[in-house]
């Protein structure tokens, strides 16, 4: 059978993540040290490492059939690729920033500036969508000296806790974009990369709800039972036992983190009693 190939990155912000998420979907890898390529032991998979930069065009060329990297690097390159599953991590923005003590009073402010940023192709459609005429000055590494320099009199460039910018006097006053690691694809994949491709989301998918739901366990009297059992419903519905001492029954459910403790509260209103809430490790449903 073919092996399905993943490009990640090599190393930077996305290599731990990247690999995590291979790990967690139960996959193991042989020679894991990261040299250029590694083949899994127990899944059709060979990962490729790489610069993020490179990793779209490998995936249009079909040296790679998918790959994870920053939407922002999608978005820049304009690749034939599809993003097939968006994997929450490596979250930023892309914004324009200027020094701290510049009055903002809109985009316009851009007419006829020198903006520095290694994101040409985002910014100058943005640019175009604003009907802004300004300069844009590529450069490839610590945009955000540009102002300070004399370089150019605004930035473009990837904020996430915006400390960055703070520390180089400056202020963000438009978020273009909002990026995040990305899972793409070749859109060509043959029938059986496609399957591949499909058991491995599939995983993925398994592992982040179980991230993002608990077990949870209680005692509950049985004249509210009703009640609880319709605030926590479970996957299909709640398991309830009747325990030894009578008029109290044991319910086990599901319970999604976000509703947490909401739930919580309304179950102690009701009445129950030894809750226990447990992390699940995978859920298939
Ligand atoms: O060597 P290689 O080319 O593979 O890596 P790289 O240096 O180009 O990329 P890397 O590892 O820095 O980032 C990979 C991806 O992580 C990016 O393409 C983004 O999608 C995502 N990401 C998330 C970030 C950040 N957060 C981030 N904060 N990428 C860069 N930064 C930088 C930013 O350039 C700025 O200098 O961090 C600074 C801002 O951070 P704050 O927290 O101070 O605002
Ligand atoms: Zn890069």
């Amino acid at each position: 059978m073919e092996n399905l190939k993943i490009a990640v990155q090599k190393s930077g912000r996305l290599s731990e993540k990247s690999l995590d998420l291979l790990k967690e979907a139960g996959i193991r890898f042989i020679n894991g040290n990261r040299k250029l390529v590694s083949g899994s032991s127990n899944f059709p998979l060979e990962i490729l490492y790489l610069r993020d930069d490179d990793i779209p065009q490998y995936v249009t060329d079909n040296v790679a059939d998918i790959g994870i990297v920053g939407e922002n690097v999608i978005l820049e390159k304009s690749c034939d690729v599809e993003v097939v599953f968006r994997l929450g991590f490596a979250k930023c923005r892309l914004s324009l920033a200027i020094p701290r003590n510049e009055l903002y009073e809109g985009i316009q402010y851009f007419n006829n500036k020198k903006i520095a940023t290694s994101y040409p192709a985002i910014l100058q459609n943005y640019l175009d969508e604003k009907s802004i005429d300004a300069e844009i000055h590529v450069i490839s590494g610590s945009v955000e000296i540009a102002p300070g320099i004399g370089l150019a009199e605004g930035i473009f460039d990837i904020v996430s806790s915006g400390s960055t910018l703070i520390s180089n006097g400056l202020k963000e006053v438009e978020t273009v974009i909002k990026s995040e690691a990305v899972l793409i694809s070749n859109p060509g994949l043959s029938e059986n990369k496609k399957e591949i491709l499909e058991r491995l989301i599939f995983r993925i998918k398994s592992v982040r709800k179980a991230s993002s739901n608990k077990y949870i366990l209680l005692n509950a009297p049985n004249e509210n039972l009703d009640e609880i059992i319709e605030i926590i419903p479970g996957m299909k519905s709640p398991t309830v036992m009747p325990l030894a001492d009578k008029g109290w029954s044991s319910v086990h459910s599901v319970l999604n983190e976000n509703e947490f403790w909401d739930v919580i509260d309304k179950l102690k209103d009701l009445g129950a009693q030894g809750i226990l809430v447990i992390p699940i490790e995978k859920m298939i449903v």
